[in-house]
């Protein structure tokens, strides 16, 4: 359907007339690890003055491969902003009310005093902290909190159905996503990351949530080499015939090095020589460039120009990265730049901005938004899990899924802990539109890219 012909404004706050392209159902999800829920408070009560049923306005979801590799969505699209109502509270889970979600009892071991943040809600990261979890100094800030992986996690299941299904998770980290989905019985994972050492912890943090080794398998690499060199389709295709002598190049020329392999914890720690046959879905949680991304505004984050994404800069050894990872969690190796930037004196709103993954090269990453269109096209079932950060812009969502095949609609989860936007997940390769029964537009946001 073609949007009016003129419009003054680009956005609107009214519902259009007019079917979006790309419809991004925003949908929040309580969830509470304080002992206290608000179950039955609803924070959207959308006036139903609009006539307009949701169902009529969204487009159902499909997929349509992109011609040639990412290339930016056409100028003409229009994404919307749909805010479905609030689901009723998850039921609090029994494990979270042994330990006060902020814990303040415990003196923070650590030297740098702004992991303190972090180090007081512990707890809340892993409920199975005090059993012995390891973190480095980016795991500090970037774990998901224990209460929402799960959920995400239990969302994949449903979405399997009673299917058993494989989940790649691109940049695994010290492990809480790959735990929560390994917990799922009919979930395995392939846990991905460039540094061992991260994976090692992984490994500890898992056998401390018994996860069954056949579950969950380590390896290490750069994600983007798996994801545009190691999967088609869902099916595993780095020993198929390559189309062109300049893919063969170009696929030689990213190839990593060879890695050991181990057993660490009794899981399979190695290179992608252990990768399986075939994956069915694929979950990001990338870095997004520190915890500087609340620079950007409110919903200023845009995936396109502001996630950064370093392909492999040069092979390294294992010793290379053990030397390098001197992470003990102290923020004191000097090599960290989350931490330096904690050290460095204040610096203004502008320059931060402009420093804001300055030490990536360039020339050689992908931006977030080129990421949801690797890991659709590895994907047979389009299946894409997409933790972003909760200032993400929708319409830098929806565009994004748009120029990766996606059409219709996606769903963006917020998850609220104990009333308090905590985490963002984007869902995509799936319709949404139930989502929004019963529920009348009562406020969108439309923008014509
Ligand atoms: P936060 O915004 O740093 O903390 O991270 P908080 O306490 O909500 O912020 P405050 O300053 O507003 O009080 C919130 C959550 O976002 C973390 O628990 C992580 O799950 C996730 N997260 C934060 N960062 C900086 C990253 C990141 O770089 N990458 C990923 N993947 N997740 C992150």
């Amino acid at each position: 359907m073609t949007p009016p012909a003129k419009r003054d404004n680009p956005r609107e706050k009214n519902p259009p007339q007019y079917q979006p392209d790309m419809s991004v159902l925003v949908h929040r999800v309580d969830l509470y690890d304080s002992g206290r829920t608000d179950a039955g408070h609803n924070h959207f009560s959308s006036s139903q003055n609009q006539a307009m049923p949701l169902q009529s306005f969204i487009r159902p979801y499909s997929f349509e491969p992109p011609q040639s590799n990412y290339h930016p969505p056409p100028s003409a699209v229009t994404i919307s902003r749909v805010q479905s109502h609030s689901h009723a509270a998850a039921t609090q889970n029994s494990q979270w009310s042994q330990f006060p979600v902020v814990d303040r009892s415990v003196p923070n071991p650590y030297t740098n005093p702004k992991i303190k943040k972090y180090w007081v809600q512990r707890h809340r990261l892993f409920s199975r902290f005090d059993q012995g979890i390891q973190l480095d100094e980016q795991g500090w800030y970037s774990v998901t909190p224990e209460q929402i992986a799960d959920h995400v996690a239990s969302r994949l299941a449903e979405l399997a159905a009673s299917g058993n299904i494989v989940v790649l998770d691109a940049f695994c980290g010290c492990g809480g996503n790959s735990i929560a989905f390994a917990k799922q019985p009919n979930i395995s994972v392939i846990a991905v990351d460039t540094d061992r050492t991260k994976l090692r912890k992984a490994a500890h943090n898992a056998s401390l949530y018994n996860i069954p080794p056949s579950k969950l398998v380590f390896i290490e690499c750069n994600a983007l080499f798996i994801l545009e060199h190691c999967f088609r389709n869902g099916e595993f295709v780095l020993d198929q015939p390559i189309a062109t002598p300049e893919a063969a190049m170009a696929m030689m020329a990213a190839m990593p090095p060879p890695v050991a392999m181990e057993s660490c914890q009794g899981y399979n720690v190695g290179g992608i020589d252990m990768l399986p046959r075939r994956i069915d879905a694929v979950f990001l949680d990338p870095p997004w460039g520190g915890v500087d991304y609340k620079i950007f505004g409110k919903t200023g984050y845009d995936l396109a120009r502001n996630m950064r994404i370093q392909r492999p800069v040069q092979a390294k050894t294992n010793n290379d990265n053990d030397n390098n990872n001197n992470d003990n969690g102290n923020g004191d190796n000097g090599l960290d730049g989350f931490f330096d930037s904690f050290q460095s004196t204040p610096r203004n709103k502008q320059e931060r901005k402009a420093q804001f993954n300055s030490d990536v090269d360039e020339t050689n990453c992908v931006n977030g938004s080129e990421l949801i269109a690797l890991a659709a096209a590895a994907t047979g079932t389009r299946w894409v899990i997409y933790d972003v950060p909760r200032n993400t812009n929708r319409v830098s969502l929806g565009q994004s899924a748009l120029a990766a095949g996606y059409r219709g609609n996606v769903k963006m989860e917020e998850h609220y802990l104990n009333g308090r936007l905590k985490t963002v997940t984007a869902y995509l390769g799936s319709d949404w539109s139930s989502l929004m029964e019963n529920t009348s537009v009562s406020s969108t946001d439309t923008a014509q890219a």
